[in-house]
């Protein structure tokens, strides 16, 4: 049988030609945008530099931040597992511990240092040179190999002289052997300072193997040391005895074989095969979407990232950095997301044992936040990890909630639902957030939206979905007038408890109004798809107040700041019907994306990192292109200055996110939210799909009039390229992913509807809208 695959290519490659035609009858192409994170000096070695400096490498699993000092390179690691804590207590994400190679004297005359991070390729590279020798250090984190690889190469022979060091932030047993170092320990008996000992027994184990090339390697104290190397390969391999099964109570085998087979495997192999299986393995993902937002002056783009940001923080004009910011969430989401648990509030990475919100997984916006780029930038596989989690998970929220909550007749609740911070085992802190399954639930249907896989959908995502929809059957409460409402909620963080608070409300109604339709389509539960379809309409829904604004509670506040135009909360968890729902739209409800609207402007333009990026999705829906470019250049920016220099002089105190050196997103302090969140938005800003349409350039910005993009998903199973000129589509193409079927094409307000077999692209130019 002939694949698919090479008529596609031709047909990819003849598209392409189409576009060059094009590109020379209008402005010339633009350049391809540069994805290179670049530095001229190494990271400070401290938690400062390891917060916005260091920069981030991961195979979803394991990762590193990389500091790239010349004389000492750290590569800090951890293991996505690493969780003290247990059913009963909350814990934090953990640490795992620190590779140091030293190499004396490297850093006196050091010159024409570089620090890079290729996104494209997922290697961050440190080049120098020092004696009239030129080095080159090059990090990964390999998936297919399942260890983080550090090369050392010079240009001349004999080099490399130093010491290697591996220690463990949870006093492991030490020991080196051969050209390894290893650490085999456990959390049993290690708690937070302050904390009652748990009965956490997680299993730890890392290793690090060197390979020179010629010298010679040797163990002294507890070091590798190697002298006279021409090169070194350094494999480094991590893992933990976390297993995603709450009837094994969370544990599975000891890491320390699984660990030395791989550290042994990785290591008998030739450097350049393990390089070559990592970048083709990345490519896979990370190739698969294209964007191009313009092209920056040559000066500009010249400067390395830091300074970079910096400029742009003053003048924004910039589209490749912000191309390239795009890129680099979906690069921090495949590097920390894969065949795992999922990414928690700083991905996989994390140097304290007591980290901010304890790097958990925070069921109030963080943790959805991080898989909002998943499905429309062509990751969907990344969200297995979220699927995995919640479904194992589950038999242990189910206990706590069965405990906790009675539903109208009394009786416990079906279903389950989850307190905001939680963590791996069942264990979970702070207050409910009784919504919270239901927001998980809206995953679970839009990754079958996107993907049309009915399989995932008949075994995975409806039941879950069914679950949490008995939650609510059970719980919602009748008002006297008829209509359901949500007992005792808390929009996050934000006034009072009570009854039917937006947020709840429209959570809720996503979720009847999904669950209802995947029954449909699963041609099952007809019943109960009914009943849902009837309690969804009794929903207390959302309303306008008294100054235009959309209701945050079920009636208008008479308070002196809630509900009020000076109102400046940076959660406005009440817009979720607008995005990532889709209750609210301007075309199906004008008045209710009216009062969004008014609200929006209320709340302003500062928030932390994730609320401003929350806030470029709402735009972005809004079809207002320009505000959404607003937020993004608010939170690509330093953080604080840009808020500042928004609101004028005097407002040091706001407190507003942004984006560090490294490009990492500030809360502040680092929550890789605001990254995903952005990306998110990006595609949002692009393309949307949410109406049951494919929606071309729904809100490009005028700061964008030259693009293309290639590769974002749609839902309905479908793949669409773009290309735009002077702010209008020059031409599209769509191309039917999976099923085939119907797709809706909508470009400003004329639609054309095309019909495409399984694999079939078709293009389209402007002329047809
Ligand atoms: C939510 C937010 C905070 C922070 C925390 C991790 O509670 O309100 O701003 O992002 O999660």
């Amino acid at each position: 049988m002939i694949s698919r695959r090479p008529l596609m290519a031709v047909r990819r490659a003849l598209f392409v030609l189409a576009l060059a035609g094009l590109a020379s009858a209008a402005a010339a192409a633009p350049a391809a945008p540069d994805l290179v994170l670049r530095y001229d000096s190494p990271a400070q070695d401290n938690d400062h530099g390891w917060e916005r400096e260091a920069l981030p490498i991961g195979n979803g699993r394991i990762g590193a931040m990389v500091f790239g000092g010349v004389a000492r390179e750290h590569l800090q690691f951890n293991d996505i597992t690493l969780w003290s804590g247990d059913d009963k207590s909350m814990g934090a994400y953990q640490p795992f511990g620190d590779v140091v190679v030293d190499l004396p004297g490297h850093d006196t005359d050091a010159r024409d240092y570089h620090r890079t991070l290729d996104l494209a390729h997922a290697v961050h590279a440190v080049t120098y040179s020092h004696g009239g020798v030129h080095f080159r250090r090059e990090a990964w984190a390999s998936h297919p190999a399942q260890v983080i690889v550090l090369r050392l190469t010079a240009d001349r022979p004999g080099q490399y002289s130093g010491s290697i060091a591996l220690s463990d932030r949870h006093g492991a047993h030490l020991t080196a052997a051969g050209q390894r170092l290893y650490a085999t320990g456990t959390l049993a008996g290690w708690t937070l300072p302050g904390e009652a000992p748990t009965a956490n027994t997680l299993d730890y184990a890392s290793q690090v193997q060197v390979v020179n090339d010629g010298g010679k390697v040797a163990i002294e104290n507890g070091r590798l040391v190697f002298s006279g190397c021409d090169a070194l390969t350094i494999i480094v391999g991590a893992g933990t005895s976390y297993a995603a099964d709450a009837a094994r109570h969370f544990r599975g085998d000891h890491p320390l074989a699984r660990v030395t087979a791989q550290v042994t495997a990785a290591a008998s192999r030739p450097v350049a095969d393990l390089r070559a299986d990592h970048e083709r393995d990345v490519a896979s993902l990370l190739g698969r979407v294209q964007l191009d937002l313009g092209t920056t002056a040559a000066e500009r783009s010249a400067l390395p990232t830091d300074a970079r940001l910096l400029a742009y923080t003053k003048a924004g004009a910039d589209p490749e950095l912000e191309a390239q910011y795009f890129q680099y969430g979906r690069y921090l989401l495949v590097s920390s997301s894969r065949d795992s648990l999922p990414a928690n509030l700083q991905g996989l990475w994390n140097n304290s044992v007591t980290p901010p919100w304890k790097s958990d997984y925070h069921t109030n916006i963080n943790v959805q936040m991080n898989y909002w780029p998943t499905e429309v930038t062509n990751l969907s596989e990344a969200a297995d990890p979220f699927f995995r989690f919640v479904t194992s998970v589950a038999p242990m929220w189910r206990q706590t909630t069965a405990a906790e909550f009675k539903g109208r007749d009394g009786k416990p609740v079906r279903g389950w639902t989850v307190r905001t911070e939680s963590n791996p085992f069942g264990g979970m802190g702070y207050l409910w957030n009784k919504t919270a399954s239901a927001w998980y639930a809206q995953h679970f249907w839009e990754h079958y939206a996107f993907t049309q896989d009915k399989a995932f959908l008949r075994e995975v995502a409806y039941p879950m979905m069914k679950e949490a929809s008995a939650f609510w059957q059970d719980y919602l409460k009748v008002l006297p007038d008829g209509r359901l409402v949500a007992p005792q909620g808390w929009s996050p963080e934000h006034g009072p408890v009570e009854d039917g608070v937006t947020y709840d409300q429209e959570i809720v109604w996503d979720l009847f109004n999904n669950t209802a339709e995947a029954a449909r389509i699963l041609g099952v539960d007809a019943p109960l798809a009914a009943r849902l379809t009837t309690m969804r309409d009794k929903l207390a829904a959302p309303r306008v107040g008294s100054w235009g604004q959309l209701l945050e509670w079920l009636d208008e506040k008479k308070d002196p700041v809630l509900d009020t135009p000076g109102d400046t909360h940076r959660h406005v968890s009440h817009l979720f019907a607008l995005y990532p729902g889709r209750q609210i739209s301007p075309a199906r409800t004008p008045a209710l994306a009216a009062a969004a609207k008014r609200t929006l402007e209320a709340r302003g333009d500062a928030g932390t990192g994730w609320s401003m990026a929350w806030k470029m999705a709402f735009w972005a829906r809004l079809y207002d292109g320009d505000h959404a470019w607003r937020m993004l250049r608010g939170l690509l920016a330093t953080p604080g200055a840009r808020a500042r220099e928004q609101a004028g002089a005097g407002s040091e105190q706001l407190n507003a996110g942004g984006t560090y050196p490294n490009l990492l997103d500030a809360h502040p302090p680092f929550q890789i939210d605001g990254n995903f969140g952005a990306t998110a938005a990006i595609a949002e800003m692009l393309l949307q799909s949410q109406a049951g349409t494919i929606h071309l350039l729904p809100a490009l910005p005028s700061a964008w009039p030259d693009g293309e993009v290639t590769g974002l998903r749609a839902r309905g199973g479908f793949e669409v390229d773009m290309r735009w000129r002077q702010g209008r589509l020059v031409t599209a193409a769509v191309r039917a992913v999976a099923a085939g079927g119907t797709a809706k094409v909508r470009y400003g307000d004329k639609t054309v509807a095309l019909t495409l077999r399984p694999g079939e692209r078709r293009a389209l130019d402007a002329a047809q809208f």
